[in-house]
């Protein structure tokens, strides 16, 4: 990954061919941090990451094991519940639909909870997750994804708002019925497609 894309505001249309600013957005440049509850501390050499659930069999990674999956950098925008979005950031990591090819997860599986460090959840349907977007992110703009943004690995969901993505994620479970995840039990919308400005379930 080489070049920073210093304008932002880009105009147009995104990679998946939606307008690039949702309804009732405003862009901005700074990142603020949303976090519920404390900012969990984790050395990548303390990291690890599990399947569990709906699979054929669990399994874990360490992050060495982690930074030997396919590594792919995106350029994408990030959008906020509370009505801000940045625009053309890299995020770098495992993509979920690469991940999924070392899982060998059952037909019976249709939906994903996201597990983090400090107990955050969110769900997804597994075909959000597949989205050739959704990304485990490691690596911001270059540089280690700093630790108030998720690190040392996140998710994040380009085509849903951005409680969709667990920061300090440590896990995920294959799920046959969805369960609602911690902003979801308190109001927050299940699929949460910005486009709908599906905010408040
Ligand atoms: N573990 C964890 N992940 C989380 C959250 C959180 O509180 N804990 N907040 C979510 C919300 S509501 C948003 S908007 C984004 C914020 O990401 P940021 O702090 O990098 O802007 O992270 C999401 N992931
Ligand atoms: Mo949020």
């Amino acid at each position: 990954m080489t070049l920073l894309d210093k304008k932002r505001f880009v105009p147009g249309i995104n990679s998946f061919g939606k307008e690039k600013t949702p309804p009732g957005q405003v862009a901005t440049v700074k990142f603020p941090v949303l976090t519920y509850g404390a900012t969990p501390e984790i050395d990548t050499k303390d990291w690890s990451f599990k399947v569990w659930g709906e699979v054929e069999e669990e399994k874990q990674w360490t992050w060495d094991d982690f930074m030997k999956l396919p590594q792919t950098t995106i350029r994408a925008d990030f959008h906020c519940v509370t009505h801000w979005s940045r625009f053309d950031d890299y995020w770098t990591g495992v993509l979920f639909k690469d991940l999924v090819k070392f899982i060998r997860i059952k037909p019976t599986a249709k939906f994903v909870m996201q597990h983090a460090y400090g107990g955050y959840t969110t769900n997804n349907a597994i075909d959000v997750m597949l989205n050739e977007d959704v990304i485990l992110v490691h690596t911001f703009n270059g540089a280690p994804l700093p630790r108030a943004h998720g690190g040392p690995m996140r998710v994040f969901t380009p085509r849903r708002y951005a409680w969709k993505g667990a920061k300090w994620v440590n896990g995920l479970e294959f799920m046959t019925k969805d369960r609602a995840g911690f902003w979801e039990m308190n109001g927050y919308d299940t699929p949460a497609d910005p486009w709908k400005e599906e905010r408040y379930g």
